[in-house]
């Protein structure tokens, strides 16, 4: 019977290029059973999208120099293109700042309130009076207050590694401008996950999930805590409520309801606003949620709490595949660090299929994985070219050479060819199983074998000789025609993972429709007709060569010992900041200063106190520059000065204008002049 599946991937943080890294966990996963449960007749609805909330949007944003919108729809594009690039089947990739989000993550609050899940409480948070608002720890720096480290970030020593709240650090600051910052009370939300302990566990306890799943959220459950689920930012969906203004709802919260309103979207798009109901409101619905390891306490647990306090019928998660860590050559992905493949490189080069094929073969399902660029290779030309594209390829250039293009009929079977059905079968019906279970490395592993048990029967068979025996054609025919069959199931099994290369294997065999519009067991028990004609046989996969893979390894290396050691800083350069116009730059006063006289700043490591000489007048600036030029060497020398910026008071003297520097890796190069006069503008 027909089987209503719904089917999500976690919606990936729009706030950066996705990577293989994330692709192996959540996504190429998702994409390869919806597209198998497609095959099988079911009704599928694959949905994902952008998660565009939330303190990590607004501070790479920030750091972009970017407003948080700018940033989101800039990489919601680059995302979904992303997507494309990989053949995905998503029948809708949606962002959460559409116009349907904030209904449903109102419903959910409203609900959680009024049942007595949600709960008002007052905290005490950093503040920052320069900036008029709270700070979250993200953007927080201070001295650890275990080792003393003066520039530990907002939840965790990065010298000792000591974790804590950003409230415990002494002398907090603000990361963006170093104002300092004190503690005031704030009004938050507090989802009261405790509640739903007992539920959970029951719920749990009929699950038949991955045991690190099950046993990670049992003890998870067990320790359930009230959980603040608003946040003074104002980046984010409002919090519902008089007396909240100035406050959104925790990305977490938001996030997850998305699934519900990307369907809401999609449903709407197909010009019927309820049919998003179908699925997300009726028990016959299996909810398949493919995830990451990272985001396992969210799928299994929060999200399937805040189900349960609400009053609307969805359904709970009934799978949920979560995936482990996929490296690249031994090291996490990171752009900032070097460590990363460039994808417009790679796509210039290597397939769709070649790449989804190497990740699911090596799919880090139940432990981390890596791709390595010797793994690729291996897999591109012993597997992909050696076996299957090998297999293809020989049996229709004979095919050409030997029958006319057509099919042959199937004469007297012999035990071998018997055998050799026999075996295709049960590969086929055991591929079946692999997808049906979430083991993209086993499929792949038999789809190999698969075409390999091809090569061998055909190997075996050796219908070459046959061919200049008239007396042996009839068994030619048969071989050719179990081996067209095979390609067919060829076709057929390697679509989830492969759907390009099995369209072209599909077309090669002129079959009818798309193969990844069949029904599997309609393919698998259809036949050819005798006299089927053949289209031209073509290459499928191309060698890749050993002198490409060393460039790319040297390539790899290269870049991360190029690589700037702080990741935030490597951020801020690597992305470009949003336009401006001609008027606006024109507004900003640059223009030639003196120092005339510099000193340290009492308890400051980086700062100066500057006497500049702007022409017209002289101005006191605090420069942060101490850790890279002593006052000494620098009076007299001619500096850049942003001379229009508004005052701003730092450690207790007013700095009136900024001096430009450019950012190394060792710190910053003061840009200096050397005819212009103090006072001349800068153009
Ligand atoms: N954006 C985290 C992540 O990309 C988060 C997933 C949300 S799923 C509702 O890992
Ligand atoms: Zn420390």
């Amino acid at each position: 019977m027909k089987k209503k599946i719904l089917i999500t991937s976690a919606l990936p943080y729009a706030n950066g290029p996705l990577h293989f890294g994330h692709i192996a966990g959540a996504y190429l996963p998702g994409d390869c059973y919806a597209r198998f449960q497609r095959m099988q007749g079911n009704d599928v609805l694959y949905i994902c999208g952008s998660d565009e909330y939330g303190i990590a949007i607004t501070l790479s944003a920030e750091l972009a120099g970017r407003s948080p919108k700018e940033h989101v729809d800039h990489f919601h594009e680059v995302n979904k293109n992303f997507f494309k690039t990989l053949n995905f089947s998503f029948d809708h990739f949606s962002r959460t700042t559409t116009k349907f989000h904030e209904n449903p993550v109102h419903q959910f609050f409203n609900d959680l309130l009024n049942n007595g899940f949600i709960e008002e409480r007052m905290t005490e948070q950093l503040y920052s009076e320069q900036d008029g608002r709270f700070l979250a720890d993200r953007y927080v720096t201070g001295t650890c207050p275990s080792c003393g480290y003066p520039e530990a970030r907002g939840d965790e020593c990065q010298k000792c590694g000591s974790s804590f709240d950003a409230t415990d650090l002494k002398n907090p600051r603000s990361k963006m401008t170093g104002a300092p910052l004190k503690l005031k009370e704030t009004k938050h939300w507090f989802l009261l996950l405790e509640k739903f302990q007992d539920r959970l566990n029951e719920w749990i306890e009929k699950k038949n999930w991955k045991p690190n799943v099950v046993n990670f959220i049992k003890g998870y459950i067990k320790n359930l805590k009230a959980r603040a689920i608003t946040r003074d930012i104002r980046w984010g969906v409002p919090v519902p409520l008089e007396g909240a203004e100035g406050k959104v709802l925790y990305v977490w919260f938001d996030a997850p309801i998305g699934y519900i309103s990307a369907t809401q979207e999609w449903a709407e798009g197909k010009g019927n606003s309820d049919l998003w109901k179908d699925y997300w409101c009726d028990p016959a619905t299996k909810l398949v949620q493919f995830i990451g390891k990272d985001n396992i306490p969210f799928h299994a647990a929060i999200f399937p709490a805040m189900v349960m306090g609400q009053n609307e019928p969805y359904v709970l998660v009934d799978e949920l595949p979560a995936n482990e860590f996929y490296n690249l050559e031994g090291k996490q992905f990171s752009k900032s660090d070097g460590w990363y493949i460039d994808l417009e490189e790679f796509f210039k080069k290597y397939s769709a299929d070649q790449i989804r094929y190497a990740i699911a073969a090596n799919a880090p399902e139940t432990q981390d994985s890596e791709f390595t660029w010797k793994d690729f290779q291996q897999r591109c030309n012993a597997e992909l070219l050696g076996k299957l594209g090998n297999f293809v390829n020989r049996v229709l250039v004979f095919a050409k050479n030997n029958t006319a293009s057509a099919v042959p009929e199937r004469g007297e079977l012999t035990s071998v060819d018997a055998e050799f059905i026999k075996e295709v079968c049960k590969t086929v019906e055991e591929i079946k199983e692999a997808y049906e279970g979430f083991k993209l490395r086993r499929a792949s592993q038999l789809i190999m074998e698969l075409a390999q048990k091809g090569n061998v029967y055909f190997d075996f068979k050796k219908p070459w000789t046959a061919a200049k025996d008239p007396s042996l054609t009839p068994s030619m025919k048969t071989t050719i025609n179990l081996c067209l069959e095979t390609l067919k199931l060829l076709a057929l099994v390697s679509c989830p993972i492969m759907p390009a290369t099995a369209t072209r294997i599909w077309n090669m065999l002129k079959l009818q429709g798309k193969v990844e519009e069949a029904l599997w067991d309609d393919v698998v028990k259809n036949q050819f007709a005798t006299g089927h004609l053949l289209s031209e046989p073509e290459i499928l996969f191309r060698k890749v060569e050993d002198a490409e893979i060393e460039a790319e390894i040297a390539k790899l290396k290269e870049m991360s010992s190029k690589a700037a050691p702080k990741k935030i800083e490597a951020v801020k350069e690597a992305i470009v900041k949003g336009e401006i116009s001609f008027d606006q730059f024109q507004q900003i006063d640059l223009k030639v200063g003196l120092i005339k006289h510099a000193e340290k700043l009492p308890k400051s490591k980086k700062l100066l106190k500057l006497l500049v000489d702007l022409g017209s007048d002289e101005r006191t600036i605090v420069s942060g520059i101490a850790e890279v030029a002593t006052p000494e060497s620098l009076v007299g020398k001619k500096v850049v000065v942003v001379a229009n910026l508004a005052p701003q008071k730092i450690m207790g003297v007013e700095s009136q204008g900024m001096i430009l520097c450019g950012s190394k890796e060792s710190g910053l190069e003061i840009l200096t002049l050397i005819d212009c006069l103090p006072g001349a503008s800068i153009r």
